[in-house]
């Protein structure tokens, strides 16, 4: 049976050493509830790293027998993996590089190596457990080159990732000197699911700068197959922390809390310590509050809660040390004998002490300067079951997305944050019920048993995807066929478009000339059929390519025809109109001169506009812009604009491949025909052959043809085979 494998770094378990003995104490993470129901079921598993060193091999033997009963399986990491790939590469590198914190960002090839190291021991745990049609799922920052290791591992697999965490513009990947290997890792995916919008958009755009694979709506062109990227805004188990906020448990601590706080107006803040989140800035928040609201004092405190982490990294432990400083100073500064400003507490709370925070408090104040989600936000608005109470939530959480009834702020504009506590305290309970009516209803609905079946539903989606590109493939038994059709066929005909087809795309049109190779498949080939070489090029250049050699040409998408037999050369097939050329050429010229690195090319029916050699997404853009402005000018005059590989066409309608191919073929019986093609202009042929035509699009791109083959390197096997 198929199974699934959850993998994160970490496994929703704790190993904690006590008295010489090791126990295991549960994550009580929203992840780990939301997937419990997927790892817990049938044979699935969770695979990680239980969070802690162990060397001794019969405690190791003893770790994974009793993790096996939990259906966990655990990655042993030693002290120096946790220091290169955990602290190091992981959290000194990716961490601050994913949250703009360029300042932090750690270059250091050993902790790189250690990353590859690690990723490579997580593929093989996951082998060890996994069979070739296994959906594994993987998650966060920390693993990031492990999808491509388990594709080529396991090239069938079902392979998903989702990161926690932000991902940035491409002008912060570029900094990483390791940028491609990552985004190529990431990459072995067959769906890659982020948080919002912006991470997605972000995401591919570096994919397409950095690794030359190019996109369209949501989906990347990989060699061999079309990968997904999308958002998906991850939920709570709302229902748990409704229920715990309304138990007689939290109610009892609340009230008990309450007694020891005083009569005050609460403002909750409750991070892990990370300089991601904004910890001091919001303290000097509270400072100016207090400085310029004197009628405050003794009417508001905060609960500010620092749950301990990653403490044995340098700019944490800095961090720390400026939070004590200023929950020192405020407290030094204004308290009283009966009233405390902050309630500072450096630990984490037990979950109903936590569900008491959410309850008890006014205010829930959430300023992170980058957070990829933030859940704590959405914990407080699932906890205020009496629909009192004001979120305060800044902008640069992805959570802001979704939680438009929120006081949206800035977490980096000091006066605005402190004017928005001063709202939030004025705030009428009418409006502070609105607000929080229409969040927790977006909550409930999405919560994160939507979010995992949403997820799973993309990604099966996206394997139908695949498999209706992929039922297509040009495979060993259709190349057999080919032959052997070929091969015994007494009138053959093979019509073949050049750029793409037969050859590589080269940045300077002109240098992508025939090689010995391909000039010697095209002679073979033309001494046992028809050779028909079908392209938008221009005649002289083609004419001047296949010079001597015994084939037919389509030159400019059908407006020039030179037969092999003619002694006439090149005869016009179209009557060629060019009143129209002057005119949009000289718009063609204005954003030539705005965009350097393009230009024009004149064919006799055509002009085309080239942007190959344009800075990435200048060209698209510019591209675009022309589009809408030729669209406009094409209908006075009766033109056709077309978008093809890197350039934008504009030509009469009624010429085409197509009409050229037909023309052709009139009046013969042809035993055989094959067409290949690579772009939208082949489309035209292949709607135009027979029924029992073999027609084949290079790449994977959804096409009339009856087959896809991956590039242009498999069609000259294909044609290769052909004349052996
Ligand atoms: C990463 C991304 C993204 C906190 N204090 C206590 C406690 N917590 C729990 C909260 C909450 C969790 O910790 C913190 O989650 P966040 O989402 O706020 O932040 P990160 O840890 O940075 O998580 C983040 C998330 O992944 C999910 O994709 O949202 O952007 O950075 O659930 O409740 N739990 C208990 N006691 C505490 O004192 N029991």
């Amino acid at each position: 049976m198929v199974k699934t494998i959850i993998v994160s770094n970490r496994l929703p378990v704790s190993l904690r050493h006590r008295n010489g003995r090791f126990e295991f104490k549960p994550s009580a993470g929203g992840l780990a509830t939301g997937l419990g129901s997927i790892y817990k079921s049938g044979e699935n598993i969770w695979i990680g790293w239980p969070g802690n060193t162990v060397e001794d091999p019969e405690q190791r033997a003893e770790i994974i027998l009793e993790l096996h009963e939990l259906k966990m399986a655990p990655v042993f990491l030693t002290k120096e993996d946790v220091e290169q790939f955990y602290e190091g590469f992981s959290n000194e590198t990716l961490w601050p590089a994913f949250h703009y914190f360029t300042q932090y960002i750690v270059y250091n090839p050993e902790h790189w190596e250690a990353y590859i190291r690690v990723n490579q021991m997580f593929c093989e745990a996951i082998l060890k457990k996994a069979a070739p049609d296994d959906t594994i799922w993987v998650h966060d920052y920390q693993l990031l080159l492990l999808p491509k290791m388990l594709r080529e591992a396991l090239p069938n697999a079902t392979i998903a990732f989702f990161q926690h965490i932000p991902f940035p513009s491409y002008e912060i990947i570029r900094m990483i000197p390791w940028r491609k290997e990552l985004l190529e890792g990431v990459c072995g995916s067959d769906l890659i699911g982020f948080h919002t919008y912006d991470d997605m958009r972000h995401f591919l755009s570096a994919v397409g700068r950095i690794t030359g694979m190019s996109s369209e709506s949501g989906y990347i062109q990989a060699e061999n197959r079309i990968i997904n990227v999308d958002s998906f805004p991850m939920g709570i188990d709302y229902g748990k922390f409704e229920k715990q906020a309304k138990s007689k448990k939290t109610q009892n601590i609340v009230k008990n809390f309450k007694t020891q706080v005083g009569d005050v107006k609460l403002i909750l803040t409750i991070d892990r310590l990370d300089y991601s989140k904004g910890i001091p800035q919001r303290l000097h928040v509270f400072y100016e509050l207090l400085k310029s609201h004197k009628e405050l004092h003794g009417k508001i405190s905060m609960i500010m809660v620092v749950v301990p982490s990653r403490d044995m990294v340098q700019s944490y432990k800095e961090l720390k040390e400026e939070i004590d400083l200023l929950v020192g100073r405020i407290n030094a500064e204004y308290s009283t004998l009966n009233w405390i400003p902050v309630h500072y507490f450096y630990r984490g709370f037990p979950f109903e002490e936590l569900s008491a925070f959410y309850s008890m408090s006014d205010i829930a104040l959430v300023t992170p300067l980058r957070d990829g989600m933030n859940l704590v936000c959405k914990e407080f608005v699932a906890s205020k079951t009496d629909q009192t109470g004001v979120l305060i939530l800044s902008e640069m959480a992805g959570a802001s997305k979704e939680l438009i009834d929120a006081v949206l702020v800035n977490p980096n504009d000091k006066q605005g944050v402190v004017d928005a506590i001063y709202q939030a305290l004025a705030m009428k309970p009418e409006e502070q019920k609105s607000r929080m009516v229409s969040m927790q209803e977006s909550l409930k609905k999405y919560d994160i048993f939507q979010w995992v079946k949403v997820y799973l539903d993309r990604l099966e989606h996206v394997k139908e995807k695949q498999a209706e590109l992929t039922s297509r493939v040009v495979d060993t038994k259709i190349i057999q066929e080919i032959e052997e059709k070929f091969k015994t066929a007494s009138n053959p005909v093979l019509f073949l478009d050049y750029d793409g087809t037969l050859t590589g795309f080269k940045s300077n049109p002109q240098d992508a000339m025939p090689d010995a190779e391909l000039k010697a498949i095209i002679k073979g080939l033309s001494t046992k059929s028809q050779v028909v070489i079908i392209s938008g090029r221009d005649k002289d250049t083609l004419g001047q390519w296949f010079k001597g050699q015994s084939i037919d040409m389509i030159a400019e998408h059908g407006v020039w025809v030179k037969r092999k037999s003619s002694k006439e050369g090149w005869e016009l097939y179209a009557e060629v109109d060019d009143s129209w050329k002057e005119e949009i050429r000289k718009i063609m010229e204005y954003y030539v001169l705005r965009t350097p690195g393009a230009f024009i090319e004149e064919k006799h029916h055509s002009l085309v506009w080239h942007y190959r050699k344009v800075e990435s997404g200048l060209g698209d853009l510019r591209m675009r812009e022309l589009f809408s402005h030729l669209k406009y000018m094409a209908r006075g005059y009766n033109l056709q604009v077309l978008e093809g590989n890197m350039v934008l066409e504009i030509k009469r309608p009624d010429i085409n491949k197509g009409r050229a191919a037909v023309t052709m073929m009139k009046g013969i019986e042809y035993d055989f025909v094959l067409a290949i093609g690579d772009d939208w202009t082949d489309e035209d042929t292949f709607k135009a052959m027979p029924k029992n035509a073999y027609t084949i699009r290079v790449g994977y791109a959804y096409t009339q043809a009856n087959y896809n083959i991956k590039s242009y390197r498999q069609v000259r096997d294909l044609l290769k085979k052909l004349i052996e």
